[in-house]
């Protein structure tokens, strides 16, 4: 029997095989969760759908975060499909690529929004929708960066939308707790995905990681996949509110 046998998992941000939220599916399938995907548009649906398909049992559901309408009927569907839900894995985020370089100073009221709504708000705007759904309790978890906490060069709005994000996991964790529900980040050392193109002078952050992180190594997806997995299962429930660091060690140095 595996650590998430039987229990109903939703999992939002695959992208492609490169997603972060692709290796917690992997992790999750491996220890006998039921899955459901969503995709945010057409623009992404095929290649979502190829993965999917390599699941047996899984199921794929649209749902563009921005739209409340989307966000409604994913709940609706999920209701339908595994009536009981027992985990949520959000590994959303947008910014706009101009506002990821230069200056945090020069950023736009349109694009400090977008980045909000996308990579902040969409935790709530799920969690409200889905928690009443998770009437055995669950389990929900999303992805952060050190950049919530360090004025990283070139992150800039990202980094503010994050610190966002993390104070939304706390506040939701004491909302939620009882219902049973738990609520943490994961924040991953840098990788390269298709979000990470977005960002300037990526690979001398990954250098720079490679140097100083006491495990002198890079974040691999599979790491982030087998700590969402404890996440998810019942070996965390002591756990809440928690933003939980798999990126080396490279934040505790200097
Ligand atoms: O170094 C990294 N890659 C790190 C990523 C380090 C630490 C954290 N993260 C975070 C990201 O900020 C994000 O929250 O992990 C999460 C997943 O990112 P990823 O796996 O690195 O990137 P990617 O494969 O691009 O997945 C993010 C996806 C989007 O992909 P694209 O590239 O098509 O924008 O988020 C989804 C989309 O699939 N997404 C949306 N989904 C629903 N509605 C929306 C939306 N409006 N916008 C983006």
């Amino acid at each position: 029997n595996g650590l998430v046998e039987g229990k109903n998992i939703v999992v939002m941000g695959v992208a492609n095989d490169r997603s972060i939220a692709w290796a917690i599916a992997q992790s999750l399938a491996a220890q006998g969760a039921n899955l459901a995907f969503t995709y945010e548009s057409e623009r992404v649906e095929q290649r979502v759908r190829k993965l999917a398909d390599t699941i047996p049992g899984s199921v794929l559901l649209p749902c563009n975060v921005t739209e409340d309408a989307e966000v409604e009927a994913l709940s609706s569907h999920l209701k339908e499909h595994f009536g009981v839900v027992h985990g949520l894995v959000h590994s959303i985020a947008f910014a706009k690529t101009d506002e990821l370089e230069g200056m945090y100073v020069d950023t736009s009221r349109e694009g400090f929004a977008l980045a909000h709504e996308i990579s902040a708000y969409s935790l709530t705007a799920v969690a409200q929708r889905l928690y009443p759904l998770m009437t055995e309790g669950g389990s929900i978890m999303t992805m952060t960066y050190l950049g919530a906490e360090r004025a990283l060069r070139n992150y800039n709005v990202m980094g503010v939308a994050k610190a966002a994000l993390e104070a939304s996991v706390r506040y939701l964790a004491n909302d939620l707790g009882p219902h049973g529900v738990r609520v943490n980040a994961i924040s991953a050392g840098p990788i390269r995905t298709l979000a990470a193109k977005g960002i300037k002078d990526f690979n001398s952050i990954l250098r720079q990681v490679e140097e100083k992180a006491p495990l002198r190594r890079t974040t691999e997806t599979a790491e982030v996949g087998d700590t969402a997995l404890f996440l998810m299962s019942p070996l965390s429930r002591g756990i809440t509110g928690e933003v939980i660091y798999v990126d080396n060690g490279y934040h505790i140095v200097g």
